[in-house]
């Protein structure tokens, strides 16, 4: 009777463990080699996405309105005494010859040490690319025709750019944590594709061309480099009507793990409300892509330049995310003044800040997640 009890109990185990197994499987990142710290974030994302969404803010540790490298100074701390959850920093400069600082004139040996300290925390890492023009040697806004094919397998430029694949992926697997794990990073590559701003653009090449550069791309870092620690984000513009025209240039599902759009306020929102309406749907369609591809979402940027509606965080951000399950929202970069726009460029408040008070209520709100949200869920360890 005994050995039956005891036998009936492992099997009951077995059924259980398989089961979970089974769940955890459904859930994998599309680099079936993917590091354990990266398939645990993965899946982590996915639960907490149900909870909440984490909150991000490019290139925050780096420099604030009035302040540049300051240690362990945020804006977003600054306000409501915790960091973002999300750190979003920018490769773009990698690939020049002098290529010590990114584009906007950030030290790839600090943001190496900004990236090491905000995972160090438990928050998360996403990393885009504006990566020069190599055709022409523009930045990435020359949208010269023609170089998204010169950058593939037997075009003119393709050896070019796997030099400078090779520099991302030397970048990507020095960022290493305490115990020389590799840190995990929700890569954006080619971001805003469906906009006509960039040489990746749909203006520059066809849906099958964008496909084969970031299946290129994917391939090259994981099969060749051996860069296990990334996810790769799907981002487009804020502009598509339907869930078809969203995923046009969509490469497929075994090179993404995350779907996303950019979208920003303009206008006046206590005039009107299109902009929430406009996020609302969006979401929809994002959500419909996800059913369908089983991915995570999120709002990769987005932001209201200089935040001049006193309660945008609340009655703008908030309502236009609703009760939409989201991995993360990220906010643009606080540059502060802006000598070529002759404008304060910033997107998340500072202390005095005319949002401050309505930044501190969102910041409160059960749904948004900041760092000590983040850390206290351990999003590397799989549970
Ligand atoms: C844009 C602006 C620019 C910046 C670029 C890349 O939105 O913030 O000033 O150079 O992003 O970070």
């Amino acid at each position: 009777m005994k050995r039956w009890l005891t036998m009936g109990i492992f099997c009951i185990i077995f059924l259980l463990q398989k089961n979970l197994l089974t769940a955890q499987d459904a859930f994998l990142p599309c680099d079936r080699n993917a590091t354990k710290e990266t398939i645990a974030l993965y899946g982590n994302l996915k639960k907490l996405s149900q909870k909440g969404y984490l909150f991000g803010h490019q290139d925050d540790l780096a420099y604030g309105v009035n302040w540049r490298y300051e240690k362990d100074r945020s804006d977003v701390k600054d306000v409501c005494g915790d960091y973002p959850a999300v750190y979003g920093w920018d490769l773009g400069g990698l690939e020049r010859t002098s290529g010590d600082k990114n584009l906007d004139g950030v030290p790839f040996k600090n943001m190496r040490q900004y990236i090491k300290e905000g995972y160090k925390r438990g928050g998360v890492i996403t990393i885009s690319w504006h990566l020069d023009n190599p055709a022409t040697g523009g930045n990435a806004w020359d949208t010269t025709h023609g170089t998204v094919a010169s950058v593939l397998p037997g075009g003119a430029n393709h050896e070019l750019f796997k030099t400078w694949l090779d520099k991302a992926a030397s970048f990507m697997l020095s960022l290493k944590g305490d115990n020389k794990e590799l840190i995990p990073v929700l890569f954006r590559p080619y971001h805003e594709l469906t906009g006509t701003w960039f040489w990746w653009g749909p203006n520059n090449c066809t849906p099958e061309q964008f496909k084969i550069l970031w299946r290129f791309t994917n391939y090259y870092l994981k099969e060749v480099k051996k860069c296990h620690n990334l996810l790769y984000v799907y981002n487009t513009g804020g502009d598509f009507k339907t869930k078809e025209e969203y995923l046009e240039r969509y490469p497929g599902d075994d090179v993404v793990d995350m779907i996303s759009f950019d979208t920003y306020q303009w206008g006046n929102p206590s005039k009107e409300d299109g902009f929430t309406k406009n996020v609302h749907n969006l979401l929809n369609i994002l959500d419909s892509a996800a059913a369908e591809t089983n991915k995570l979402t999120a709002i990769a940027e987005t932001g209201y330049e200089a935040v001049p509606y006193a309660n945008w965080w609340t009655d703008v951000l908030q309502k236009a995310i609703g009760t939409h399950q989201l991995a993360y929202v990220l906010l643009w970069r606080n540059h502060g003044y802006n000598e070529w726009s002759k404008k304060m460029h910033y997107y998340v408040p500072f202390k005095g800040q005319v949002s401050e008070k309505n930044f501190i209520r969102f910041y409160e709100a059960d749904k948004t997640l900041f760092e000590k949200d983040a850390a206290k869920e351990n999003l590397y360890h799989i549970h």
